[in-house]
């Protein structure tokens, strides 16, 4: 009797492979061949919004040590992250921000007083600006993905030639509202761009704990589109990326996510201490991965960057901040008795006397 054995190797049947994209190092040397096409004014002018968040950010956080603000989410170390992408947006395309976006409102020019008078505890500081496509923060993690995908759904349903964008952190991406909406995203190729910093950190969470995938872009091929990695700390990496993918998206040519490598230089918030969970060391060898110092030095061998310059940017900066802050001291405080009648439409007998009692 003879046995006849059919061979069926195993075979390859899908591959991916993740690219990086780094264009300007530490130093301020930039990759000439892949930079994003801008003017030393248009540079001058985003260079400007990066030292305009830092300025902000110390600030508010200044504030909050004075008690006169509430808890605060610091962005520094973020900021080419933020500015670098939020500036690579058209007006028309609509943002989902986390809690740690200072940068990208202030860079799409919601007013600084606002964010202020935000992160002091009233609401209305982030509601959404007539001429302005940015939602309030999302305070649970990830939850605003399937809102980022539902309106990049609704722009494909009505014809829409705009993007939607979903910012989030690393610590997003172990949410269930992360896979749901960039499995929704790929099955209906929808324009929106799904843009991760990964910071390293959420909270005391290392990245390593956060994810055993060695990039958190190659979670993007799973659903069956692009993922790419770009250093976060890289304006010009950034800005890039993300023309590229609002390209796409308009296109019609589908999701894409990035990943920003970036760092969180401060606490997670101002009701945390980072110190007990993370080495100096660290913190010090990201330091040197400054975004603002290396277009600061790009500038400067380009010869469009002196002292006197980054004297009167700075200038600017704080001038800017202290009437924000004016402006925020001065808003009347939203009357606590509008907790009842926004919440319910009928109030029971209880509710009205709490009313009258206040
Ligand atoms: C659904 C949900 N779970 C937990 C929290 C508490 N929380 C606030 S921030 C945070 C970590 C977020 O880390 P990451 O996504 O990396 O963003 P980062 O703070 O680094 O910007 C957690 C767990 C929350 N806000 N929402
Ligand atoms: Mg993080």
């Amino acid at each position: 009797m003879h046995v006849i054995l059919l061979l069926m190797p195993e075979k390859i049947i899908e591959s991916f492979n993740v690219k990086r994209l780094d264009i300007l190092d530490e130093n301020g040397n930039a990759d000439e061949s892949l930079m994003p096409s801008l003017t030393d004014d248009e540079i001058r002018k985003m260079y400007e919004v990066m030292v305009l968040a830092r300025t902000f950010d110390q600030r508010a956080l200044d504030l909050q040590r004075e008690g006169r603000i509430g808890t605060y989410a610091p962005i520094r170390g973020q900021e080419a992250s933020q500015v670098g992408s939020a500036l690579a947006l058209e007006k028309t395309d609509w943002i989902f921000p986390s809690f740690r976006e200072n940068g990208v409102y202030l860079a799409v020019g919601h007013p600084l007083h606002m964010i202020l008078q935000y992160w002091g505890g009233d609401e209305r500081g982030l509601a959404i600006a007539r001429d302005l496509n940015i939602f309030p923060v999302s305070i649970p993690v990830a939850s605003h993905i399937p809102h980022a995908v539902g309106a990049a759904m609704a722009a494909k349903y009505r014809g829409d030639r705009i993007a939607a964008v979903a910012y989030f952190g690393d610590g997003g991406t172990s949410e269930g509202d992360f896979h749901e909406g960039l499995n929704f995203a790929g099955v209906f190729r929808l324009p929106v761009i799904f843009i991760c910093q990964n910071n390293q950190w959420a909270i005391s969470l290392p990245r390593e704990k956060q994810t055993a995938a060695r990039t958190i872009a190659q979670k993007a091929y799973a659903y069956g589109f692009e993922g790419i990695q770009v250093d976060g700390n890289d304006f010009f990496a950034v800005y890039k990326a993300t023309k590229d993918a609002l390209r796409k998206a308009k296109q019609g040519d589908g999701p894409t996510l990035i990943e920003c490598f970036t760092y969180r230089m401060a606490d997670h918030t101002t009701a945390d201490d980072a110190s007990r969970y993370r080495t100096k060391e660290e913190v010090a060898a990201w330091g040197k991965k400054d975004p603002i110092l290396r277009l600061k030095l790009f500038m400067e061998k380009k010869g469009f960057w002196t002292e006197q310059y980054q004297k009167e940017v700075e200038t600017k900066a704080k001038a800017a901040v202290d009437e924000a802050e004016k402006k925020a001291d001065a808003i009347a405080p939203p009357d606590p008795r509008d907790m009842f009648t926004n919440t319910y439409e009928k109030l029971s007998q209880r509710q009205q006397k709490e009313i009258r009692d206040f």
